[in-house]
């Protein structure tokens, strides 16, 4: 009886632990993976998005680290539902989402920045 319970527990952490693991490893593994790309943000006039054009593959689950560097700044990606809300001067936020339409999308600073806010944006590129 007692052999029996722990094979029972054996199963269910077995399904329990083992399914969400094999399902996250495999969505890490398949088609490309997860992408970690770090976004330095400074204000128009000190050259802005940097890179200001990201390429991704349709489906990759993407990553962005987020880092304000000379005052504070914002990051929208409106198509993907992605809003960080302001970033603190000098610090990183980071934003997730799964690349799953191609096509350009803009991106831009959502926080009043400099003279030139308005100018900072930039394209996220998402290739089949
Ligand atoms: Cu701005």
């Amino acid at each position: 009886m007692r052999r029996l319970e722990r094979l029972a527990l054996a199963i269910v952490l077995l399904v329990v632990v083992g399914i969400p693991a094999a399902v996250l490893s495999y969505q890490a593994l398949g088609r490309g993976g997860r992408d970690d790309i770090l976004v330095v943000i400074r204000t128009a006039e000190r050259g802005g998005f940097s890179p200001s054009r990201i390429v991704v593959r349709q489906g990759q689950r993407v990553r962005l680290r987020l880092l304000a560097e000379d005052v504070t700044h914002g990051f929208q990606l409106l198509h993907f539902g992605v809003d960080a809300g302001a970033i603190k001067t000098g610090t990183i936020k980071t934003v997730e989402f799964t690349a799953d339409k191609t096509g350009e999308f803009p991106f831009y600073c959502s926080v009043r920045c400099s003279a030139l806010h308005m100018a900072l944006m930039g394209t996220l590129i998402v290739e089949p």
